[in-house]
């Protein structure tokens, strides 16, 4: 099952920009930072709270215009793109949520955020919100 929100992902068009309003609007902490070439972004994780256990919120910022985030901001504009939730092992959650009908996007894991293992939920299957998978990494 589910464990926790993980993070909750955000389109942004200048990272850098976006991680000093977070940090200086909301007294957020940013933990990591990661470009990540196999899902075309340049990422920021931020701590809510003084540490992850809080969750944390992803800045999401595309690498190219082919990224999945250049074409959400050009549909939607900044804002949400995704709930990620924390599981266990994600092959096991993915076969799970196949079983009750949901189109998971990929057929494996692929690599996400510092070595995690993710998967996503097709937005249309999730009513209208893109679900992610995180599999920590050990
Ligand atoms: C598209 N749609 C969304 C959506 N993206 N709805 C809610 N939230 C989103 N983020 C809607 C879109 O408006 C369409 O609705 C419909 O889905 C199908 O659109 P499409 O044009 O066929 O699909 P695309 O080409 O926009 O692709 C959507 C998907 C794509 C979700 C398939 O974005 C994708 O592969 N996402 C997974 C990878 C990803 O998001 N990577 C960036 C984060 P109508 O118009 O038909 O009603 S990387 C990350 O999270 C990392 C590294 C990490 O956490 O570790």
């Amino acid at each position: 099952g589910l464990l926790r929100i993980d993070h909750v992902g955000v389109a942004v068009a200048d990272l850098d920009e976006a991680v000093e309003f977070y940090t200086r609007v909301f007294g957020m902490t940013c933990v990591h930072i990661e470009e990540n070439t196999d899902q075309g972004v340049r990422e920021a994780m931020m701590s809510v709270g003084p540490t992850t256990e809080g969750g944390c919120v992803q800045l999401l910022a595309p690498l190219s215009p082919a990224s999945a985030i250049a074409k959400f901001l050009d549909r939607s504009g900044p804002g949400v793109q995704q709930v990620a939730y924390t599981v266990r092992d994600v092959e096991v959650a993915a076969a799970v949520l196949r079983d009750r009908g949901m189109r998971l996007l990929y057929d494996a894991p692929r690599r996400g955020t510092a070595g995690s293992r993710i998967n996503f939920v097709h937005p249309k299957d999730a009513g209208g919100v893109l679900v992610e998978l995180v599999e920590p990494p050990r």
